[in-house]
């Protein structure tokens, strides 16, 4: 099944659209594996996806994540997102892109500033090949993000665009299966959705301790909410979790 259909009967299934940014960090790595296993055990029921950043496979390696965390995703049918923000030109983006398809996960974020020629084209040859799908970083949630997001660029025909309204031409171009833009904007929200039509997922990160709502977001037209810290760091995960299920 491809990454659209896993996540959505996901979201069916367990009521949200919340996908759980699993970030959590130890010095220890035994620790860390086993408080990670620990979240998703606790909250699996109450979220459709789990993102897995680069600091987790840093610290705690490419065969651990696989034979744990991924398997354990596997177990209780959630489909993983690597959080790689690929970034780089195609040889190098497509060896990551297929050394995390081919480990398992099933879907990869990547920056679109790098265009398609021998930057992007490789990765999305070898996404949709395996029924995988890229996720494009479009806008992010930090206060810095608008420096450059919000910049106005120059097109072809004279007239001037803010380079996130270009980025999500992109993906509709690419064909890219969904976007990432800050739950922190949701102005911007409303303008991507307004682009991109309905087909188009937006992921929206920047809940809670970034000051992103996730009402705001979802009413602006996010189609999920990235959620870390607000779950992970909360007294009770699942209660924090049941409280951003939110009514149909
Ligand atoms: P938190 O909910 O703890 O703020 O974490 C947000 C998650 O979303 C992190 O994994 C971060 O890497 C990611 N993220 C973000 O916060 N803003 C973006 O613009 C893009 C992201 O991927």
């Amino acid at each position: 099944m491809s990454f659209e259909g896993k996540i959505r009967r996901a979201a069916e299934r367990n009521k949200t659209r919340t996908v759980l940014a699993l970030d959590l960090e130890d010095p220890d790595p035994q620790r860390l594996l086993t408080r990670s296993r620990e979240i998703i055990q606790e909250v699996n029921r109450l979220i459709c996806a789990i993102k897995i950043n680069r600091q987790l496979v840093m610290a705690l390696g490419l065969k651990p994540v696989a034979e744990s965390i991924l398997n354990l995703a596997k177990v209780v049918a959630l489909p993983t997102i690597m959080d790689a923000k690929l970034n780089d030109v195609g040889h190098t983006n497509l060896f990551m892109a297929r050394t995390y398809f081919d480990l398992g996960f099933d879907a990869v974020i990547a920056s679109p500033v790098v265009g398609w020629e021998n930057g992007l084209d490789a990765v999305f040859e070898a996404a949709n090949s395996r029924s995988k799908a890229v996720i494009l970083l479009t806008y992010m949630s930090n206060p810095g993000a608008e420096a450059f997001y919000s910049l106005k660029a120059a097109q072809p025909n004279g007239n001037a665009r803010p380079i996130f309204e270009i980025l999500t031409d992109l993906a509709l171009r690419w064909k890219a299966h969904g976007v990432v833009v800050g739950a922190t904007k949701p102005e911007i929200i409303a303008r991507v959705r307004e682009l991109a039509g309905a087909n188009l997922s937006i992921y929206s990160p920047g809940i809670g301790p970034q000051g992103g709502h996730p009402v705001t977001a979802m009413d602006a037209g996010a189609t999920y909410l990235i959620v870390g810290r607000a779950i992970y760091n909360s007294p009770d995960p699942s209660r924090a979790a049941m409280e951003l299920r939110l009514p149909p």
